[in-house]
């Protein structure tokens, strides 16, 4: 079986890179998005997402001919799914997004076809994608009620990239797959094999899912640890970044780095799908989310006690003659990605109740949209620097570590990431 036609099922930050590498690799490729006008970008030659290159990747693999977009699937030999998963009330994950794209797809689903799921999904998802399948085709067979003989194979082959690295990840990265069965798995890795340079490993679907959310909440967890520290350390007048550089000098500790909390869209988000599974089991993993989630909340009673400070040495002022600057906006170091940003939540509940001015300082973007730009103004460092009282750094940018220190006398500063707390 060759795969002379690959269907990409969602174009956004994973499967928009994952079509334009297999394009790239002279594979006829058909995107798939129920977006017309991320479909109408993309066969322009354009993208409408943010990631270093992909613009020029997409740009060649639609000029080529090799990708197209579309809002309606069509056939092709291998199917990969790659729309979001959220969570809906209670933490609950929401697979509504994968329940549209299998239906979706059903209906161009020939004897022989390869299905994917992509999209990091609870435990179960993929059985769960194929009993809507095959609800759907019960003209065809399903690797659930056909094994080996199946018509259609089915696999999880979770995405593990790291936003802003994803196209040299895609290839580079060891890949986990999980088909329903070893002739799935073994037809997913010829798949991947087009372009992944690192190992193709197999195992069962369940164990592929639990995987990534595994790798996710490893991180999670690590991260509360280290949020937990600068808690305490904070409450004992120690310098956490001293202390965790100490700490890791030690050969068999790597603590990671406290943050003013965790954004992006998959850490904060996979280790509620184990929770909701096992809510009686999974303990820590629940505990290191609250941990994650509630720092936004410490680094605002730091704020507002970083004012009063403020007031008491200048009692001539009150406190909306105070001006905040917040240093960064985006999720995480030197990406203009601001989606989930605990940055963002705390920069916003800075503006919305300190009655004085608030300057955002985001070197990596040009202007603020949204609500953003209702309440808030964009800075330069050396604006800010010269204007605010009070400075709040929220993101670790090249920009903010080269600020020299004395630039920062005369200020109240809360740093969230010990750039300038040495
Ligand atoms: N963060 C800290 N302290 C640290 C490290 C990170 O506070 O020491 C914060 C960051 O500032 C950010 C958040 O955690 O707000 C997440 O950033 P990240 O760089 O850890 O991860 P993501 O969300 O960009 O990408 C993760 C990656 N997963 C792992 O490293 C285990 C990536 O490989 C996954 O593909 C991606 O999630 C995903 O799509 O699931």
């Amino acid at each position: 079986m060759s795969f002379e036609i690959i269907s990409v099922v969602g174009l956004g930050y994973i499967g928009l890179p994952t079509a334009a590498v297999f394009a790239s690799r002279k594979k006829k490729v058909i995107g798939v998005d129920v977006n017309q006008t991320a479909v109408d970008t993309i066969n322009r030659g354009e993208i409408h997402i943010i990631e270093p290159d992909l613009d020029m990747v997409v740009h060649a693999a639609v000029s080529a001919g090799y990708l197209r977009a579309t809002t309606r699937p069509e056939a092709a030999d291998a199917f990969l799914i790659a729309v979001p998963t959220p969570f809906k009330g209670g933490h609950a994950p929401d697979l509504s997004y994968i329940e549209a794209a299998s239906k979706a797809i059903a209906p161009v689903l020939k004897r022989g076809d390869l299905v994917i799921l992509e999209s990091t999904s609870p435990v179960g998802a993929t059985e769960q994608m194929a009993a809507w399948l095959a609800e759907a085709r019960s003209d065809l067979t399903f690797p659930q009620t056909h094994g080996e003989d199946s018509d259609i194979r089915v696999a999880h082959c979770p995405e593990r990239v790291l936003p802003g690295h994803v196209l040299r990840e895609l290839v580079q990265n060891d890949r986990v797959i999980g088909g329903m069965t070893p002739k799935c798995s073994k037809l997913a890795v010829k798949l991947y094999k087009t372009f992944v340079e690192g190992e193709c490993v197999v195992t069962s679907a369940r164990t592929a899912e639990m995987c990534k959310l595994t790798e996710n909440s490893f991180r999670d967890v690590n991260i509360a640890f280290a949020n937990e520290l600068s808690i305490i350390c904070d409450k004992l007048d120690i310098n956490v970044w001293e202390l965790i550089r100490l700490a890791n000098r030690h050969p068999r500790v790597n603590i990671l780095q406290p943050g003013p909390g965790v954004g992006g869209h998959c850490i904060a988000v996979d280790p509620w799908f184990i929770v909701s599974k096992t809510p009686e089991q999974a303990k820590l993993i629940r505990t290191a989310r609250e941990v994650n989630d509630g720092k936004p909340q410490w680094v605002l009673d730091k704020v507002r006690l970083a004012v009063a400070e403020y007031l008491q040495e200048n009692t001539e002022k009150t406190a909306k003659d105070v001006t905040i600057a917040c240093f960064g906006l985006a999720f995480k170091p030197d990406i203009d990605d601001l989606r989930e940003s605990p940055a963002v939540a705390i920069t916003q509940q800075v503006a919305a109740t300190h009655p004085g001015p608030v300057l955002a300082v985001e070197p990596n973007i040009e202007k603020l949209s949204g609500k953003l730009a209702d309440k808030l103004t964009l800075y330069k460092v050396e604006q800010a620097l010269a204007e605010a009282d009070v400075i709040v750094l929220l993101v670790d940018h090249k920009e903010f570590k080269d600020v020299a220190k004395p630039l920062l006398d005369g200020h109240k500063v809360v740093d969230t990431r010990g750039v300038w707390a040495v």
